[in-house]
Order: C-alpha cells, then structure tokens, then sequence
C-alpha cells in the first residue's frame, strides 16, 4: 500500500488493534510488520498518548497501517504480573493522578506509596487526588495521611465527582496537560472525568457490596480530550487518559538499590548510612533511614511500604 503517510496519536488500544486519531479522525489500525522498534519486551507494544506514523489508502478511510512510533518523552509503565511483562499504561503524559477514596473502597495509603514509586521511577510528577471526599470529611486517619504526602512534596486535592466539590481547581491544575488517571477499582476515576467533561459520558459502575471495591468497570484506557474552559492559561489542548483498576500495583524498572531514590523523603538521605549502598536500611546501625523514621521525618506507614516494596525487588 502506497498511500497517504501522517502522524498520529494512539487514543486506545488493546494488544494489536489500535485507535489513531489524525486531525479530527480517528482510525482503527494494526502495525505494519511484526513490532515497533524499542518495544520489544513488553506487553503491548503502545499506549495512548504514544505518537505514530500511519499510512492510509486515503484521507477518507476508516483503516489504516502503524510504521512506526516516535520516541517517547515519558512512559507510565507498571509490571503485569498476569504476563510477566512491563505493561505500557499511558505514553508522553505530564501528569498522574493518583486517584483514592477515604472510603468506598477503603483508604490504601499502601497501594498510594506503590503508585508514587511507580511515577518517580518514570519520571513523571504526581498529584494525590482524594475522590468521594463527599463521604468521609475529615476522617482523621485519612487526614493525617494526606497531610504528609503534601508534606513530602505532592501536591494533594479532595475532590467529589458527586458534588463537584474541588472540580474547578482540578481543571486548572491539568489545564494544557495530558493527564494519566490511575488508582484501584471503584476509587471514581471515570466519574471524575464525568465531572471533568459531563459530554464524554464515561461509563462508571457500582460497588461490589460485600466486598466494598469496584467491579472493574473501566476495561481498556483510553485517552479523551477535555473541552476548553474560557480563562484557564494552559495554553494548548487538554487531555486526560481513563485507565482500568489497578489490582495489584508491582513496580517495574527498578532495582532493589534504586527505591531509596524513588522515595521522595527518603532520597536525600540515599548513600549516608554508616554502611553506604550496602545498607538494607533494616537493622544496621548507623541507618539513616532508620533514624528519619526514629525522627519522624519518614513517617512509619511509609517505611512499612517500602520494606514491603524492597522484599518484592530483587
Ligand atoms: N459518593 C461518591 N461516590 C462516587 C464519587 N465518585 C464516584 N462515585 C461512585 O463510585 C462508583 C465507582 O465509580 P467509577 O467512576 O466507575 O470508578 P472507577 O475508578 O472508574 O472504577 P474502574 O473503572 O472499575 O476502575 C460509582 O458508583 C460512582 O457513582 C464521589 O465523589 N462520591
Ligand atoms: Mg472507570
Ligand atoms: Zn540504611
């Protein structure tokens, strides 16, 4: 085929079957060849977000054939446990969302601290954003939790897709961004693109009541344009990436030695134990992190999920 070439943007996708969008097209296509050069290895060789040249039999058709991907500038990957392989959520974002609940599901700061490693270790910035503060004000186990990840330097925003409370200064914040909404089943994330973007009339489930956590109703990510909001300084277009419940969040691309430095409070004090590298940060005196922790300058909920972070990484 011999045709016409563009570039694109992959909007969804599943392992082999792609949606592109073109200008104002969007068109479903495969690859042409086997796989795409660099992504080798992993699970699904592209994400929404990630950008391609197509080639297509005209402007006009409904089809078309990937020749390639550009390089990414950021790549918001996780391990797939099913597949024993990186998994490629979400492709050149500026952002995460790392969506929770105070309730409904239960608060997990654990599954929080797994997402903030997974985003340090790709290099993307990361913002807590606490859903359904509708149910739950200031519950003070949840407070005190949210309070030091804003102290350790994330920003943290309570917001309720069910009132709109904090949708204004959400807006703001993801003004001119591509955004990767991530977090566990049932938490709101398509609800909060909902409150986003009423017209994009994302599909949103119930909770599994006996067992108080979604049904895992979003199924495939997929990336959305926000419309614009007249006054917003952005500049440049919107987009947010809606992303199926995460069961299991496995880091990927880090080794054992690496998730001091992936820790926010806990980098600094990386290679200052009486032991150096060798430190496993568990017994040894002259530990640091041990001594934050004496200190309280890592809190305890957060040296327990990294210990149980480290045990995971060989
Ligand atoms: N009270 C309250 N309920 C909410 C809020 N946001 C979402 N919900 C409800 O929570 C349930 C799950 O919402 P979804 O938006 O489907 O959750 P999700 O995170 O997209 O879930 P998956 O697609 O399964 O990953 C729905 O019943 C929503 O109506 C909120 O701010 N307050
Ligand atoms: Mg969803
Ligand atoms: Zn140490």
């Amino acid at each position: 085929m011999s045709g016409d070439v563009v570039k694109g943007i992959v909007i969804k996708g599943s392992r082999n079957i792609f949606t592109v969008r073109a200008g104002k097209k969007e068109m479903e296509c495969r690859i042409k060849g086997k796989i795409l050069k660099d992504m080798e290895g992993f699970y699904n060789p592209l994400a929404p977000g990630d950008e391609v040249t197509i080639e297509r039999r005209s402007p006009e058709a409904d089809t078309a054939l990937i020749l390639s991907a550009e390089r990414r500038k950021t790549l918001l990957a996780r391990f797939n446990q099913k597949g024993q392989k990186p998994q490629a959520l979400a492709a050149n974002i500026d952002l995460v969302l790392c969506v929770t609940s105070p309730a409904s599901p239960p608060f997990r700061p654990r599954f929080i601290d797994r997402i903030l490693v997974q985003t340090e270790v790709c290099g993307v910035p990361a913002l807590v954003l606490c859903n359904k503060y509708d149910l739950c004000l200031n519950d003070p186990d949840v407070e005190e939790r949210l309070e030091d990840y804003g102290r350790i330097g994330y920003g943290v925003l309570r917001v309720s897709a069910k009132t709109g409370l904090g949708m204004e200064k959400l807006r703001e914040m993801i003004d001119g961004k591509k955004t990767a909404l991530l977090g566990q089943s049932g938490v709101g994330k398509s609800s909060v693109i909902n409150a986003l973007a009423p017209a994009l009339n994302m599909k949103t489930g119930s909770l599994n009541e006996k067992y108080d956590r979604g049904n895992h109703t979003t199924s495939l990510s997929v990336m959305l344009e926000l419309p614009e909001v007249p006054g917003l300084p952005g500049g440049g277009k919107t987009f947010v990436i809606d992303t199926p419940g995460i069961r299991r969040m496995v880091p990927w691309g880090l080794g054992r030695g690496e998730l001091v430095s992936c820790m926010k409070e806990f980098a600094p004090l990386e290679g200052r134990c009486s032991y150096g590298a060798s430190c496993s940060h568990v017994t040894e005196p002259g530990c640091k992190i041990l001594e934050a922790v004496s200190a309280g300058v890592i809190h305890e909920d957060r040296y327990e999920s990294f210990l149980r972070i480290q045990n995971e990484l060989e």
